[in-house]
């Protein structure tokens, strides 16, 4: 039989910050557990992913940082390589799109469409600053869309409803590089003839879903769009960060992002195939109408993998005979959440994965995450439940079953694999148990259910226990030899069945228990039979999960604490148009104190707890700068604090007011004035 050759690409992460937990759960951990079924399957895969490098995410963050577009894309592309391979994403490779490899296939589509005469050269306004000399597009400008009233839509998307608009609806528009208000300037941009393409697409969506069944949120979005109707879309950009535009007339413009990101999964195939040796790898793919291509993304990247990049390989494939394969299906996740807000790096809510992993291994987290995924709708990540999963699931029902299985047959049989005799009906059920489970759970894991067989899997560890509690081998060790040998038997070949279906899930510690059995993984659909013989010897064992006691969780739930407090007053305090009047400023109290005593808080990195005198009374103050200041260092200076804020509660104690301090080269310093100012002395 011919092995099903399947393709899978995952978002390509934009290099512009280290990737969260909400990115593995919306797209890379599904993706890998994808693939890794597949490989147990015995499939043909090519799982391709990648930095997406270029477009206004990495120029404003480059602008932001005052450094080259470069420097951040070089720093962060190694961060998440490094997140993606300590978090066990099995990637055939982890390309980039500034690779030269990837200019020349964004390059080669533009100028096929070109050639084909279906790319439209227009003349359109665009917001342009004009103390910054030059054009805003797409995240450059913020302003209030026009269809939902968000006020951080962007130039001509809102990210809340989806819309797409001209850059002239766009209300209150504002520059995110002066804070001024741009103007509206004519250049010219080619278009690419989306509404050309509806009929088919829909057509094409529809087959793939009556054949492979497209989850419904996917299908709505699509519909969505389907109903305003497809209009012509600009595929260049001003900006000199990017693929440039290979015209002459075309200098200051690249491709547009979304345009050449997601040929980024063919360049990475390519890539792949250079490295290998293997020139034409990747057209054995891409290439082949065999394949079958799946798309994981999260739900804000629908639209680009459902009709643009689509319409874009229907548009080479009418002009080519080296057609590409479209997707056969993008079942893309929703949003996860963490501990029930947005992921947000401005406001410091949320945790990278790079940061997790120095605090906890990767398996408790891909099966948290892998129980719990946003398929259907948006979930969260919580502390507690994290550790939850991690205990009473990974640890008291898995661990715990193959830890006191191997400590039994290490005690009682030498490590060796004691032999089978009579099989009563409790053996039978578990055999037969073992033997449901490869089909069983390859029909959730085919039909992007991986969260349903990540909670299967657990249940037969569940089964297991109770099993071995059932068959009481430690008072059949002394009455029923034979009896007891036959349930540790079964027990090891269940740990067997188990490592292998939970392989996908947590691939380390998979791993770790075939070593310990001495044995490797078969194919998928024989993991359910018993495959260790009688006398096969055990390798030594060791402890799969350890526990996460609460005060390993301390300083992260003290974060959450910490950052819910200054979310709610930035919330508080958000001011209309930028500008307040004198009334509003005089209602703020600034005041010089002294620092009496200071002291840092247990549990926490960030918070020092400060005693301050305003000459009339004193004040208890928690202040986030316990890692630029000692506490000793402190004591004694005269700072200023705002002294009507009201009071809030920060790890459980009262804080009565603000200190000012000023941020510089990542650093806090706090406002120092004059020891000779008495203290309470008012600021204006
Ligand atoms: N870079 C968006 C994101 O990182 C975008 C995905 C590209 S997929 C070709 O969420
Ligand atoms: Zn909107």
């Amino acid at each position: 039989m011919n092995k099903e050759k399947i393709l899978v690409t995952a978002a390509l992460p934009y290099a512009n910050g280290p990737i969260h937990l909400g990115h593995l759960a919306g797209a890379y951990l599904p993706a890998d557990i994808f693939v890794r079924y597949n490989r147990l399957k015995g499939s043909d895969i090519l799982f391709v992913c990648g930095s997406d490098e270029h477009g206004v995410p990495i120029t404003i963050t480059a602008d932001k940082e005052g450094v080259k577009p470069k420097d951040i894309i070089d720093r962060i592309h190694a961060i998440n390589k490094d997140s993606f391979e300590k978090i066990g994403m099995s990637f055939d490779i982890y390309s980039r799109t500034s690779l030269p490899i990837h200019h020349e296939t964004g390059k080669e589509f533009f100028l096929e469409f070109l050639k084909q005469g279906l790319l439209k050269e227009k003349k359109t306004l665009q917001f342009y600053d004009e103390k910054a000399n030059m054009f805003l597009p797409d995240r450059y400008v913020e302003g209030t869309c026009p269809n939902c009233g968000n006020e951080s839509a962007r130039s001509d998307e809102c990210e809340t409803c989806g819309a797409l608009y001209e850059p002239s609806a766009l209300k209150n528009p504002i520059s995110k590089i002066s804070g001024n208000t741009p103007v509206l300037k004519e250049t010219s941009h080619w278009f690419f003839p989306l509404g050309k393409f509806q009929e088919r697409l829909e057509a094409y969506i529809k087959e793939m879903d009556e054949k492979f069944h497209w989850k419904e949120n996917v299908l709505q979005y699509c519909r969505s769009w389907f109903k305003d109707g497809l209009q012509d879309r600009a595929v260049t950009r001003d900006l000199d960060w990017g693929i440039p535009v290979p015209l002459d007339d075309a200098k200051g413009k690249v491709l547009y992002v979304w345009f050449e990101a997601v040929l980024g999964y063919i360049s990475a195939a390519k890539e792949l195939s250079e490295k290998r040796g293997e020139p034409d790898l990747w057209k054995n793919y891409w290439q082949d109408p065999n394949t079958k291509y799946i798309a994981f993304i999260g739900k804000d990247n629908v639209v680009f993998h459902t009709i643009f990049f689509p319409a874009m390989l229907m548009a080479w494939n009418d002009g080519r005979d080296d057609k590409y394969v479209l997707p056969q299906n993008v079942p893309a996740n929703e949003f996860y959440n963490f501990e029930g807000k947005k992921f947000s790096k401005s406001r410091n809510w949320g945790i990278d994965v790079i940061d997790f992993l120095k605090a906890f291994p990767a398996d408790p987290l891909r099966y948290t995450l892998a129980a719990n995924l946003p398929e259907m709708r948006d979930t969260d990540f919580h502390w507690k439940e994290f550790q939850a999963r991690n205990n009473n699931e990974l640890s008291a029902i898995l661990g715990n079953f193959i830890n006191r299985t191997f400590t039994f047959v290490f005690k009682n049989f030498d490590g060796k694999v004691p032999p089978q005799f009579t099989l009563e009906e409790i053996d039978n059920e578990m055999i037969v148990l073992l033997g449901s489970y490869p089909a069983k759970t390859s029909a959730l894991f085919e039909n992007y259910k991986i969260k349903d067989a990540t909670l299967e899997i657990m249940n037969l560890a569940r089964a297991a226990n109770k099993y071995f509690n059932d068959a009481e081998p430690w008072k059949t060790i002394k009455t029923d030899k034979e009896k007891c040998s036959t349930t540790l038997n079964i027990c090891l070949q269940t740990i067997f069945t188990l490592a292998e279906l939970i392989e996908p899930i947590i691939p380390f510690s998979s791993q770790k228990i075939f070593s310990m059995l001495n044995a490797r993984p078969v194919a998928w659909d024989d993991c359910g039979n018993q495959h260790l013989s009688t006398g096969h010897q055990l390798n030594n064992f060791e402890i799969l999960f350890k526990k996460i006691e609460d005060e390993d969780l301390a300083p992260f739930l003290a974060k959450v604490e910490a950052d819910e407090i200054v979310e709610t007053k930035t919330e508080e305090s958000k001011i209309e148009d930028g500008l307040i009047s004198f009334d509003d400023f005089q209602k703020v109290q600034l005041k010089v104190v002294e620092v009496l005593t200071a002291e840092k808080v247990a549990k926490s990195e960030k918070l020092l707890k400060l005693k301050v005198s305003l000459g009339t009374e004193e004040r208890q103050i928690l202040a986030g700068i316990a890692k630029q200041y000692a506490p000793e260092e402190i004591v004694g200076k005269k700072i200023v604090i705002v002294a009507n804020l009201k009071p809030a509660k920060l790890m459980g104690m009262e804080s009565q007011g603000m200190v000012l301090a000023v941020e510089g080269e990542g650093k806090l310093h706090l406002l120092n004035v004059d020891p000779s100012i008495p203290n309470g002395t008012r600021a204006k």
